[in-house]
């Protein structure tokens, strides 16, 4: 069902669909955006960037090969609800042919349109600056500022790297029990913070904003005082140690001049599929 182009695949990766363990999903979702757009051209963007990169993982030391296949880049209807199933559908199919989803984006809601791929067996930890606890954006309810309410409403979840949010946000996050992971608790923390998930299952999602925007600038919505690098690597560490991770987002990235946010987006992809695999050995 999936057609694979030899130039669009991750890492240049040649592998087969039925082999490979992991599957790139290329969702160029950018309806709602609301600040900077542009989202649409991330997945192109980091796939092109996964190519300036080693298989060979020095944080995990690990050789990343003949495990990752790239689908084509999905073609969204621009109605958000039709987009979200669009979404799922693929992620089913993936989920359902017994591989690990990577999805990138595209913006934000594309993860709500995964969670809905998943039973409440799996827990998300969502890595991410703002809250997106929004109830609606000028009445509109399915927007990437409402994403981590819409998972919420029917998963387990966590939040890691939390520095931008109403106070009326935070009191919904606190009233549901929803951990939070604060940027300078990383170190500290986080380890605490998982053992609140009570699932075996994670799911991972990582909106770009997370990190400090002088790592990642090309993001939709930037914010200061993010995540550094190793700081991700080291909570990559903690999940894969404790708990069976069955997919993954790496979600908001923009095409930038530099290509630094979309190579951070391809070698934290690279981290993943190294860490999971390592743990799995
Ligand atoms: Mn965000």
């Amino acid at each position: 069902m999936f057609f694979h182009e030899g130039s669009d695949s991750f890492l240049e990766e040649e592998v087969e669909y039925k082999k490979a363990k992991y599957v790139i999903i290329p969702v160029p979702l950018d309806i709602t955006t609301t600040y900077v757009n542009g989202t649409k051209f991330g997945p192109a963007s980091i796939i092109e960037a996964s190519r300036s990169l080693e298989n060979y993982d020095y944080e995990f030391d690990f050789d990343v090969k003949d495990l990752i296949f790239t689908i084509n880049q999905l073609q969204l209807p621009l109605d958000a609800k039709k987009a979200i199933e669009a979404i799922k559908q693929t992620v089913s199919d993936v989920v359902n042919d017994g591989k690990i989803p990577i999805m990138i984006g595209g913006e934000h809601l594309g993860s709500y349109a995964s969670s809905l791929a998943f039973g409440d067996d799996v827990s998300f930890v969502i890595f991410d600056a703002h809250g997106d606890f929004k109830k609606s954006i000028s009445g509109v309810e399915l927007t990437h500022a409402s994403t981590t309410r819409l998972i919420s409403s029917s998963k387990k979840t966590a939040i890691v790297g939390l520095r931008s949010f109403s106070r009326s946000d935070m009191q919904d996050i606190k009233s549901m029990g929803i951990p939070v992971v604060p940027v300078k608790e990383l170190s500290k923390g986080f380890s605490n913070a998982m053992k609140k998930i009570r699932n075996k299952k994670v799911y991972i999602s990582v909106d770009m904003d997370v990190f400090d925007p002088s790592i990642a600038p090309g993001v939709g919505t930037p914010q200061p005082g993010g995540i550094t690098y190793n700081d991700f690597v080291n909570a990559l560490k903690t999940i894969a140690s404790n708990f069976d991770i069955v997919g993954m987002d790496v979600m908001e990235t923009r095409r930038t001049e530099s290509r630094a946010t979309e190579v951070l987006a391809a070698k934290i992809i690279i981290d993943f599929v190294a860490a999971r695999e390592k743990n799995n050995e």
